[in-house]
């Protein structure tokens, strides 16, 4: 038997819900807390309240069974996992990290903590949040004893173990992909892996919770550096008129090279973000990190100007916009270029834009407010004369090739 036999996790989003889910599916006695009462409602009825492939039966099952049950309001319990975002307030250079939910779940958690309880961050971080939380926490109940006052001594353990999964791969990757375990001390770091090892099958690696926080934010801008290399590439490109999926495939053929694919720009609540929170932290030191980022912005405005350009040779365009989701087959529109695409080109009034998203049932309202609608799929084909690709989702790359044949095709993705 392992020895956490109740925990709480705080903050039932993308990460927060599938993590509780996968815990109360190993045995252990979950209470899932968010600050929202209709999560909860929904959580409660066994519905996660946002797709992702087989949260669905795994939630149904557990909250069946009586494992896994959701409250607004924050109980005791062994472990808790704070899962809560950590939004970037501020768009581009100057944009900095709000830490305001974290403060929130610790003054939440701390009235209930006791000794020999486990306080572990999830969310994504820039270097330091872990211990400010700590601080929080020890303000808040000078009656216990935090890593920060007593080490290896004390009555609380503190770590930081960065999510790293993929959305539309989330169960699978909290239970495969590698952990990393930063405890504010190793006794820390030893706690939380005896907690992750209840459900992690993939490699936990202990070290301490700054290193952590840091390797997330690598990590994702890592990530982010290789993808802009690749936008550079398409601006390159289309100045010079070389297919960049062509030059790429080319160039990928060289046993050390393994260029990443250019698209309407870069997407999600993480790889478009978290490079900020190094450079927040080290605007000095992060010319490459920041670099990467402004030409991934630069994408979509990018994408605009050839619609645009398209559009002037058309006495009526009607601009099919396939695709809204950050990347594909995902319903998530976080950060989504594709949105800004549509956005900027309604603002703009080019063309008549019908626009398909396959995964939604309805548009977020800023694309509402410019007057659009969401479209099905052939329909738009029917009308439309120039075709938007915006993302690659499964369904639209099976669309018959004679139905594209009269059309100017703007293809973001290299997919067709
Ligand atoms: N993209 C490209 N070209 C590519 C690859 C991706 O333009 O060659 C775009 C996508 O279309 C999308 C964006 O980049 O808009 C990000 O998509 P992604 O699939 O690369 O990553 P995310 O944001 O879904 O998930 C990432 C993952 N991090 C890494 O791969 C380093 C995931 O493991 C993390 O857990 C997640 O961020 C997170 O939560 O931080």
């Amino acid at each position: 038997m392992h020895s956490f036999s109740r925990i709480a996790v705080v903050g039932l989003g993308y990460i927060g819900l599938p993590t509780a889910a996968v815990f109360a599916e190993n045995g252990v006695e979950v209470v899932g807390i968010d600050v929202n009462p209709d999560v909860v409602a929904s959580i409660n009825q066994g519905r996660p309240h946002f797709g992702e492939p087989n949260l669905d039966a795994l939630v149904r099952r557990v909250v069946e069974g009586g494992k896994l049950r959701a409250t607004t309001d924050v109980e005791p319990a062994e472990a808790f996992i704070i899962a809560v975002p950590t939004p970037l307030r501020g768009h581009g250079e100057g944009a900095q990290p709000d830490l305001t939910y974290v403060e929130a779940a610790a003054r939440a958690v701390a009235p209930v903590l006791a000794a020999g309880n486990l306080v572990i961050l999830e969310s994504t971080s820039p270097v330091g949040t872990t211990e400010r939380m700590a601080a929080i926490l020890a303000e808040l109940r000078p009656d216990l004893t935090f890593p920060q006052q007593k080490g290896e001594m004390a009555a609380v353990q503190v770590a930081h173990c960065p999510e790293r999964v993929l959305p539309g791969r989330i169960l699978e990757e909290v239970v495969n992909n590698a952990r990393v375990i930063g405890g504010m001390t190793r006794k820390c770091a030893q706690r939380a892996l005896s907690l992750y090892r209840i459900v992690v099958r993939g490699e936990c690696r202990v070290t301490n919770a700054r290193t952590a926080e840091l390797a997330k934010l690598t990590e994702n801008a890592y990530r982010d550096v290789n993808i802009a290399f690749a936008n550079e590439l398409s601006f390159i490109c289309d100045r010079l008129k070389v297919n960049v999926w062509e030059l790429i495939a080319v160039a990928n053929l060289h046993p050390r090279v393994n260029i990443l694919s250019p698209g309407p720009g870069v997407g999600g609540h993480c790889i478009a973000v978290d490079p900020w929170f190094i450079v927040a932290t080290n605007p000095d030191e992060a010319k490459l990190i920041r670099a990467a980022r402004l030409i991934n912005d630069a994408k979509p405005a990018f994408v605009c100007a050839k619609v645009r350009e398209r559009a002037a040779a058309l006495k009526r365009p009607v601009i099919a916009c396939l695709g809204l989701s950050y990347k594909k087959d995902v319903d998530d529109l976080r950060e989504s270029p594709a949105v800004e695409i549509v956005r900027r080109l309604a603002h703009e009034g080019v063309g008549e834009l019908l626009v398909v998203e396959p995964h939604i049932s309805r548009l977020p309202r800023e694309l509402e407010e410019c007057g659009l609608a969401l479209h099905d799929f052939d329909l738009a084909m029917e009308r439309a004369n120039v075709v938007l690709l915006l993302v690659d989702h499964m369904s639209f790359l099976q669309v018959d090739r004679d139905v594209l044949k009269d059309k100017f095709v703007i293809d973001t993705r290299g997919a067709w």
